[in-house]
């Protein structure tokens, strides 16, 4: 098994940049005031706006009428933000492989807000509406299923289940039903089936491919959004957000090693190495034999 722990307490990746170990990074359009400009969209960063800042993420205006760009932060959450942290490189970790997993789920047919990568921080997303729910998809029990229902974590489950939550940090993200749903109009009936049907979907794609690169898909979420490709026609429901190591629990077949954002739940450390692990199992990034164009992560990955 390819190891994928820290040696001497820093490894390096092929990433095409390179990242000084903390503050500004070369050949990345960092945050607002960098005067970068687009070749496509002709937006000066420091003319952007900002749609909204989450926890991880901030959206800014687009280019076009209908497009926003997602920049991938480092900072990094649990428990509703009252645990954080800021883990060198984690943005453009995720931004890579969040734009692997959408590519490759738009080939097979499933719509995706993915347009195309800007940088190694950025990509241009289409602008939805986004459905207040959160979906998640489980194979094997874990986390919060595990502590609801008193399962042992990896017990394989009989059939992938797929849950809601309401998207509130104020409420703590409540499990809501098919019954909340539909009562509170958070979503149609056709709206609430498709978003089932693609959830199974992309369950079944992910969990081949993960197994390709050997990790087991334990769950994930999803997040899904209205797209209205012009005022007069009926929305089409587009998958949203990300699919990274921060949305998915993801473990390897043989250790049953943590590669995800459990890692920084459990204080396991280590946590930009296992996402870096992800995306070199998956191929988007390459072990590193030279020296040029090379990401260095140094320490403080906790
Ligand atoms: P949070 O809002 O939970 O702090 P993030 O920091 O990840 O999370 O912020 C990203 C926000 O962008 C999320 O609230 C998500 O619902 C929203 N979002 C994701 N994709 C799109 C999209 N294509 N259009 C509009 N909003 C989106
Ligand atoms: N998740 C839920 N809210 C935010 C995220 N990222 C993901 C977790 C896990 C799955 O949803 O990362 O992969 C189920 O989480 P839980 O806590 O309900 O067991
Ligand atoms: N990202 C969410 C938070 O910051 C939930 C989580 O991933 O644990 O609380």
């Amino acid at each position: 098994m390819r190891g994928w722990h820290v040696r001497n307490n820093c490894f390096c990746l092929r990433l095409g940049v390179t990242v000084a170990p903390s503050g500004v990074r070369a050949g990345d359009s960092a945050g607002p005031g960098f005067p970068t400009d687009y070749r496509k969209g002709r937006i000066k960063m420091s003319k952007r706006r900002i749609v909204y800042e989450g926890k991880a993420k901030i959206l800014y205006e687009g280019p076009e009428p209908g497009t926003l760009i997602q920049y991938f932060k480092d900072d990094t959450t649990a428990f509703d933000a009252q645990k954080k942290a800021v883990l060198d490189g984690k943005g453009v970790l995720n931004n890579r492989i969040s734009e692997f997993i959408m590519t490759q789920l738009s080939a097979i047919g499933i719509p995706t807000h993915f347009i195309r990568r800007l940088n190694m921080r950025e990509q241009l997303i289409r602008k939805v509406e986004i459905i207040p729910l959160e979906v998640v998809v489980r194979n094997i029990a874990a986390g919060s299923l595990s502590t609801r229902l008193g399962m042992p974590e990896g017990q394989q489950l009989p059939r992938p289940l797929v849950e809601f939550y309401y998207k509130s940090d104020a409420l703590h993200d409540p499990m809501v039903s098919e019954e909340h749903i539909a009562a509170f109009g958070w979503a149609t009936p056709q709206e609430y089936d498709d978003i089932i049907a693609l959830a199974l979907r992309v369950n079944d794609y992910m969990s081949g491919l993960f197994a390709g690169a050997g990790i087991r898909l334990v769950d994930f979420k999803i997040e899904f959004g209205r797209y209205f490709e012009n005022d007069h026609d009926m929305p089409r429901i587009l998958l949203a957000d990300e699919i990274s190591p921060d949305s998915c629990r993801l473990w390897d077949y043989k250790t049953g090693e943590k590669l995800d954002k459990d890692r920084f739940r459990r204080d396991l450390g280590g946590v930009t190495e296992a996402y870096a692990e992800v995306a070199r199992r998956l191929g988007i990034i390459k072990e590193s034999g030279d020296t040029d164009n090379v990401v260095s992560f140094t320490g403080g990955s906790k």
